[in-house]
């Protein structure tokens, strides 16, 4: 598994992502610290220039691995799943201007926040087929471009749908397309999950992308998770993917990147 870091041009304390400030900077004190590859979490896509970025990291043998785009949720209100069709619409065109800054950095796109929370669960199917429908057209886009998508499980309370690993695959297996896959995030399946072995085996050749952070979302190693149970675990499935660390920066964002790169590797 190839391990990445998150970061972000500006964050919240409250939001678990490593590294902030200028993504450039981030990349060199990811390298510095031992990582080759990072997640970034942008609000919009027109906040990087794709060339510059894309040259900068081919200089240093870097590579992003993902992009983060819960921020169109938390600060922007976009969902796939809103009521509204002209804010389905709006999700739909901000998570392809995503779409097509993956194609050019060659990497995934994360639909996390993003699939939104259902307003009325007494109509949960017109809801989830707002979110289908959005997906659908989302993973024909990814497809004809080559960009995977990578759908998170979330945890109760954050979101009120999609909540479990059985949930997120079943939704995945309605979309019967390769380009959707499931990110599972240790920090959510310790809340949702019975056995996290157990549902890490159930995702199989369907996980896409993995979020690492411990039960307290800190830096793995800072809670009370079984990393090497989950390391092997994703060994068995044969997941040869990204684990990206999303965790909070205690005590401070390089601290909690090194630290929690160390007990990684030495797993
Ligand atoms: C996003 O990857 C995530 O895990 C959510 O909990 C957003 O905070
Ligand atoms: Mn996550």
């Amino acid at each position: 598994m190839k391990f990445s870091v998150t970061a972000a041009e500006q964050a919240p304390k409250s939001v678990p992502i490593l590294l902030r400030g200028n993504l450039y900077n981030c990349i060199d004190e990811a390298h510095q610290i031992g990582y080759s590859y990072m997640e970034i979490h942008l609000r919009w896509a027109g906040q990087v220039d794709w060339a510059r970025m894309k040259a900068f990291c081919e200089e240093k043998g870097f590579h992003i691995s993902t992009i983060g785009t819960g921020m169109g949720y938390i600060v922007d209100k976009l969902s796939l799943t809103d009521g509204d069709l002209i804010v389905r619409k709006n999700a739909v065109k901000r998570l392809k201007e995503h779409i097509d800054l993956s194609e050019k950095l060659k990497c995934g796109v994360i639909i996390g926040s993003m699939k939104g929370h259902i307003t009325e669960t007494n109509h949960y199917r017109k809801y989830e087929g707002y979110c289908l429908d959005g997906i659908k057209q989302l993973a024909d886009y990814a497809g004809s471009k080559g960009v995977p998508l990578f759908l998170e499980a979330i945890n109760r309370y954050e979101l009120n749908f999609l909540n479990t690993v059985d949930d997120t695959l079943d939704f995945i297996n309605k979309l019967a397309n390769p380009w959707v896959r499931i990110l599972i995030d240790t920090f959510h399946m310790n809340i949702e999950e019975a056995n996290l072995e157990e549902s890490i085996a159930r995702c199989g050749g369907k996980l896409g992308h993995v979020h690492l952070a411990d039960s307290n979302r800190r830096y793995p190693g800072a809670g009370h998770l079984d990393f090497k149970k989950i390391i092997n675990s994703l060994r068995r499935i044969h997941y040869d993917g990204y684990g990206a660390l999303e965790c909070l920066n205690y005590p401070n964002p390089r601290i909690a990147a090194k630290r929690g790169l160390e007990l990684l590797e030495t797993i």
